[in-house]
């Protein structure tokens, strides 16, 4: 047969995660690596996943009244550095653009870090009274951070795809709620289409965005016992209206400055439900997600080749009226069993087994991605059964996922059994004093982080001290070692 080289992955996600993963991006066709560091190509397989995700998220926030729009890739560096105190930390990665072909700029122009800047600038312009107000809009664009530290596909990178919506309201309540049900579309998104458990916070003062009043967050926690935060929400307060004088007159006539925030989510979660779900046989695809739901592969013998062959493309005519997306994978010069290894591969969730004994039998043989399971399905019954199993899939990854994350998370009271915990890959809860140089300190020593705070407080007992540092303690917050 003329068939490719089996390309099984050489790593185990138990031994090593990070060879693991870079083999299994490659191996299932999601990556490709580009000649410049850090940028990679998001392959079809990739890039689909990011178009689900945004169909879903896009219309959430659609129907919710935030409208799209695009605003240009390059920003004047004069208008980048107005709001002095945002871009401080951040400017040693910022990426600049000096020439137009041999000819010098006057000024220098960024490549778009982030939109607030060039936004808001034009957000000045357009709101003069309270009847404008709220204006929301988003973008789905791509961003440039010229990262220093070493990069990895879909959870850091030079360049990456994200949506960043950016709201401006009259009063501080208005922007409250709505920073919050952003929050709760990150929360849905990472659920029902990644099958992925989040922990919803606020973020610490030395996490938070530096141009925000608050920035609350999902975190998830990740099958090598590392948290990663997968989108943000922040209240900006006034603080970018006053930097930008975005003033609206209000029912009285009387000036004030705007309330805003903004918000995201990037292409960094692809990387975070890659890294969920996926096992040693490659990608496994949460059903809401993936390009292809059901592959069929027909066990083939030259005498009962034409009637099998029927049986199939019948069987995809009838799950596609259903809306699932199958494909037949009819090539011949590949073996079944090669056909079973690049679909477990490549993660499709559902393969569908069907050979001349099965159809003598009106059956075929279907087998779930994510457990392995195998069932033998009467073919009357299967455009209800695919449909019912690609649900079970759905939910079943979930579940895992947050029964994983539940037994992960552990109370504790102070610092050595915070360093002793944090050896066993467990995500700390703990009663914490909130201070700056607390969590520097105690990042310095064990290598995590504070993650968020749930907005549900458990009382802390009188008295209670900090876990790190013993001063007094003020507030419930997850810890962990994180990406
Ligand atoms: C890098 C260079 C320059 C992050 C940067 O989180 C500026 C920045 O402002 C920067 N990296 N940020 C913070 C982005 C905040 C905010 N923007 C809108 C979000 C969500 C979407």
């Amino acid at each position: 047969m003329a068939q490719k080289d089996q390309k099984g992955l050489t790593a185990q996600k138990e031994n090593d995660f990070s060879e693991w993963y870079t083999q299994l991006i490659q191996k299932a066709e999601l990556i490709e690596y580009s000649p410049v560091s850090g940028c990679y190509i998001l392959r079809p397989n990739a890039y689909h996943i990011w178009e689900k995700v945004q169909s879903f998220f896009d219309a959430l926030i659609k129907a919710d009244g935030v409208k799209n729009c695009y605003f240009p890739l390059f920003i004047p560096e004069s208008l980048l550095t107005k709001e002095k105190k945002h871009v401080a930390g951040f400017a040693p990665e910022v990426a600049w653009v000096d020439y137009g072909g041999d000819t010098k700029l006057g000024e220098r122009l960024a490549v778009r870090p982030t939109s607030e800047t060039i936004m808001y600038d034009a957000y000045a312009k357009w709101i003069r009274s309270h009847k404008d107000l709220p204006l929301r809009l988003n973008q789905w664009n791509n961003v440039v951070r010229w990262e220093f530290k070493h990069c990895t596909p879909f959870l850091r990178s030079r360049e990456f795809l994200w949506q960043e919506g950016h709201s401006v309201f009259s009063s501080d309540s208005e922007v409250r709620d709505d920073t919050f049900k952003m929050l709760n579309f990150y929360e849905q998104t990472f659920r029902e289409m990644y099958a992925i458990p989040t922990l919803k916070g606020k973020k610490s003062e030395g996490e938070k965005f530096a141009g925000a009043v608050y920035t609350l967050s999902v975190e998830a926690f990740l099958p090598n016992g590392k948290a990663i935060q997968g989108a943000t929400s922040h209240h900006l307060g006034q603080n970018f209206a006053k930097a930008f004088d975005i003033q609206f007159s209000d029912d009285q006539q009387q000036k004030q400055y705007a309330w805003q925030n903004s918000w995201g989510i990037s292409t960094r979660s692809i990387g975070m439900m890659i890294l969920m779900h996926s096992d040693n046989k490659g990608l496994v695809l949460p059903p809401k997600v993936a390009l292809t739901q059901v592959v069929i592969v027909p066990i083939l013998f030259d005498n009962s080749r034409k009637a099998v062959l029927k049986e199939a493309q019948d069987v995809v005519k009838r799950l596609t009226t259903k809306n699932i997306s199958v494909h037949l994978d009819d090539r011949d010069d590949y073996t079944p069993g090669w056909k079973f290894n690049e679909w477990e591969m490549k993660g499709i969730p559902i393969r569908v087994e069907l050979g001349p004994k099965d159809l003598e039998k009106k059956q075929v043989l279907i087998v779930r991605r994510d457990t392995g399971e195998k069932k033998a399905v009467s073919l009357v019954k299967l455009d209800v059964e695919i449909p019912a199993l690609l649900e079970t899939i759905q939910q079943s990854l979930f579940d895992k996922a947050e029964k994983y994350l539940k037994r992960s998370i552990v109370t504790v009271l102070n610092f050595k059994d915070a360093e002793k915990q944090l050896k066993t890959e467990k995500l700390l809860f703990v009663p914490w004093c909130g201070k700056p140089l607390c969590e520097e300190e105690f990042k310095e020593k064990t290598g995590a982080k504070s993650l968020n705070s749930p907005f549900e407080q458990p009382a802390l007992k009188n008295g209670q001290k900090c876990f790190a540092c013993a001063e007094k303690a003020t507030v419930w917050f997850y810890f962990g070692k994180s990406y």
